[in-house]
């Protein structure tokens, strides 16, 4: 018999990389576009960050941080066939595509909610924890980073004897796969068995499902199935949904834009899902009990202000005091509208008891709130010893970082900057050290980089 009560859901955030910069590059995301050209700075993106997570630690959280993606990506940009030393490699990716340069230069991988789908011992049929790095294929910049993301998972989550590590579903638009943004765990207890909640945008082979018309549906049907069976899970305990696709058309590009959840609650617009009321249906049996599904009307915040406010990319927290906190982005009390409405939550005894409100504009910018910087890890107490305890924030931990950030991160960055063989160099030497502070081993592959 498992002692369900003492294992914690941990929160893994991205720390952001020392080229964070706005360059247009998410078809569908509208702040990734209302924001392409506008300079950026990399150094209060990561303060930003940082400050998030040791929040939620001064709470009592378990947190942990995931190490940024190595970029410029010199590696993807000598295979699409610029040549030479590196220098000459940014120069010529900057003259002949500023677009691919930009895709290369992403810290895209600070959204760590899509760096990979994850699911718990309780749930799995070996009784290990499993991990698939997401491929991320409907945007160049962000397919190129499963690799290194996979490397790194490893290097945190590092005994076989309780974790599994599968590789990327195939780089096909069939398996289209987003990881975790598009996927919710509810549950009882955490370490009792809980129901995997897979959404997806279209499906690859039913071309009867319908179809966002203006935007692309990320995730498929198919990874998410495959997701589910790689991973050992029951038949009886999954339910894949469509996401609406007109709520896509207006800018929910994942789940996590429209709907959060966290145990036995879900927070969701009224218009998140396709037949939402089988949806509901199938999530409460699948539960064995009703789901707590907080509905939000059309008529109270509409799809265009979850949108703007990003209301939904919300954490929903169960605290060591067993209370439920609603980690929302400033924006949010900025939009009369839904400050209304969470306010109005707050004191209806809804089973959310309390707001915490971050900035993150930075990342917010880009299409990043709360939700999409963390990825979430239900561990037992073995499962949280055996993984590297580096990555686990602590105060000096958060304090090594922020003088880490100090040291090496520009406080703006714009378009021009990125073929600055300097940047390059600079992200390098931080990111060697920052393998020394979270002990994660030659993660990086630096040499390939050079000639
Ligand atoms: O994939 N933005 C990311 C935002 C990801 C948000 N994640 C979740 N919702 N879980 C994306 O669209 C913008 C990069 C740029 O335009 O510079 C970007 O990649």
């Amino acid at each position: 018999m498992k002692h369900s009560t003492q294992y914690v859901e941990a929160n893994f955030d991205g720390l952001v990389g020392p080229t964070h910069n706005y360059a247009g590059l998410s078809d569908g995301n509208l702040a990734s576009k209302n924001n392409k050209t506008k300079a950026s700075s990399p150094k209060l993106a990561a303060k930003e960050g940082l400050k998030k997570m040791k929040a939620l630690h001064d709470l009592g959280m378990t947190q942990g941080v995931i190490a940024p993606l190595a970029r410029p990506d010199i590696g993807a940009l000598r295979q699409l066939g610029f040549t030479g030393d590196t220098g000459s490699v940014l120069k010529q990716a900057a003259a002949h595509s500023p677009a691919l340069l930009a895709a290369c230069c992403s810290a895209s991988s600070m959204w760590t909610a899509n760096a990979a789908t994850v699911s718990p011992s309780s749930d799995t049929a070996d009784g290990k924890l499993h991990f698939t790095p997401a491929n991320l294929i409907n945007k160049f910049h962000r397919s190129i980073e499963h690799p290194q993301t996979g490397r790194i998972l490893k290097a945190m989550f590092n005994d076989s004897s309780h974790f599994v590590h599968h590789d990327a579903l195939p780089a096909s638009p069939y398996f289209g796969d987003e990881g975790a943004a598009n996927h919710t765990r509810f549950c009882r207890e955490y370490g009792e068995q809980g129901v995997g909640f897979f959404v997806f945008g279209e499906s690859a082979f039913n071309r009867a499902l319908s179809k966002p018309k203006k935007f692309p549906a990320r995730q498929t049907l198919e990874a998410s199935a495959a997701i589910a069976r790689t991973h050992s899970l029951a038949d009886d305990k999954v339910v894949f949904a469509q996401q609406h696709p007109d709520v896509i058309d207006a800018g929910v590009f994942h789940n996590d834009v429209i709907a959060v959840g966290n145990r036995d609650i879900t927070l969701c617009h009224e218009k998140a899902f396709l037949n939402k009321d089988s949806v509901y249906q199938r999530l409460n049996e699948a539960m064995d009990k009703p789901l707590n599904i907080i509905e939000v009307p059309q008529s109270a915040v509409s799809v265009e202000d979850a949108v703007n406010s990003y209301l939904f990319n919300s954490q929903l927290l169960t605290l060591p005091n067993g209370k439920t906190a609603l980690v929302v982005p400033r924006e949010c009390e900025q939009n009369p509208q839904v400050s209304d409405y969470l306010h109005s939550l707050i004191s209806s005894q809804s089973g959310i008891d309390k707001l915490l409100c971050f900035d993150l504009k930075q990342s917010m910018q880009n299409g990043g709130g709360p939700a999409c910087l963390r990825l979430r890890v239900v561990l037992s107490p073995k499962e949280l010893s055996a993984m590297n305890q580096s990555v686990i924030m602590t105060d000096d931990l958060f304090s090594q970082l922020n003088h880490w950030v100090e040291r090496h991160y520009r406080d703006s960055i714009t378009a021009q900057d990125l073929s600055d063989p300097m940047l390059l160099s600079e992200s390098q030497t931080a990111l060697d050290e920052l393998t020394q502070i979270l002990h994660l081993g030659s993660v990086y592959d630096f040499q390939k980089t050079g000639e």
